[in-house]
């Protein structure tokens, strides 16, 4: 019999009979120590989970938002990046544990243990994966629901759009006329808006797909040729914010820039006023 031959009558041996009585079961190899850390990930991120957003880091977001929706949106993005870190804990605890622990040993032969045809692990392995996709499917498709929610009568409305390569923002409230503002790649347009009253903004393009992006609200949303995206606000902190396009729009996109002032109610209604009286800054 050759070196080969011999490898191979081992192999077959190995694999034909995995509850070989020479080496652990397979489910004594599931050793208690690796269950320990697991149970320990498990109440870490139970532990994560009772703490407050503001007790959390941003984990790179990057600020802690400026609207009343933006508490949601960071809270959202906080527990994917947690349950995302506990499964990354996991999963390498899983590989460097056998890697470490249960390398071959001086002496050892063949090959270890199989566990082919483990219906428990394999259903196990099959099952989490999709409880993992549920629980973010829930709670990104129940945020999303209540970020996107806008009321019948918000205090402001504006309507936004796209061109290549600028924006246009129309102001609208109170009943009045609509006062514009136009922007071109070389003067940015600023968007005003009052502190503490709510704003309902509806983008439109009149050309390509663009995306109206306030880093500072933790929100972006596509504005697309004929369709009518709508999303409200309530600015909760006086600043200037820099806002984007955030969808490649063509050669100026990134030229596609504009400011968000968040000013008081009355400084917002002087400015609407002498807009609409053609003395706007
Ligand atoms: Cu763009």
């Amino acid at each position: 019999m050759t070196v080969r031959d011999h490898n191979r009558h081992d192999i077959g041996k190995a694999t034909l009979a995995p509850n070989d009585t020479a080496g652990p079961s397979p489910r004594a190899a599931f050793s208690r120590r690796p269950c320990a850390l697991l149970l320990l990930c498990a109440a870490m991120l139970v532990g994560l989970t009772g703490c407050s957003s503001e007790d959390l880091p941003t984990f790179a977001m990057p600020a802690r938002g400026v609207t009343d929706q933006a508490p949601r949106i960071l809270s959202l993005w906080q527990g994917a990046w947690i349950a995302a870190l506990a499964v990354g804990a996991i999963t390498w605890t899983l590989i460097l544990w056998p890697t470490i622990f249960h390398r071959r040993r001086r002496g050892d032969t063949g090959l270890p243990p199989q566990t082919r045809y483990n219906v428990p692990i394999e259903v196990l392995y099959t099952i989490i994966p999709i409880v993992m996709v549920c629980v973010f499917f829930f709670f990104t498709a129940r945020d999303e629901d209540r970020i996107l929610q806008t009321s019948a009568t918000p205090d402001h409305q504006i309507t936004v759009t796209g061109e290549q390569w600028s924006w246009q923002f129309t102001y609208a409230s109170d009943g009045g006329d609509a006062a514009t503002v136009t922007g071109t790649p070389a003067k940015p347009p600023t968007l005003m808006l009052p502190q503490g009253e709510s704003v309902k903004f509806t983008l439109v393009s009149d050309d390509v797909i663009h995306s109206f992006w306030v880093p500072a609200f933790l929100f972006k949303l596509d504005v697309i040729p004929g369709q009518h995206n709508t999303f409200q606000v309530t600015p909760k902190k006086l600043g200037t914010y820099a806002g984007k396009c955030a969808e490649l729009c063509g050669q100026d996109h990134s030229r596609m820039l504009f400011n968000v002032k968040v000013v008081s109610p009355d400084q917002y209604s002087s400015y609407i006023a002498s807009l609409k009286a053609g003395n706007a800054p």
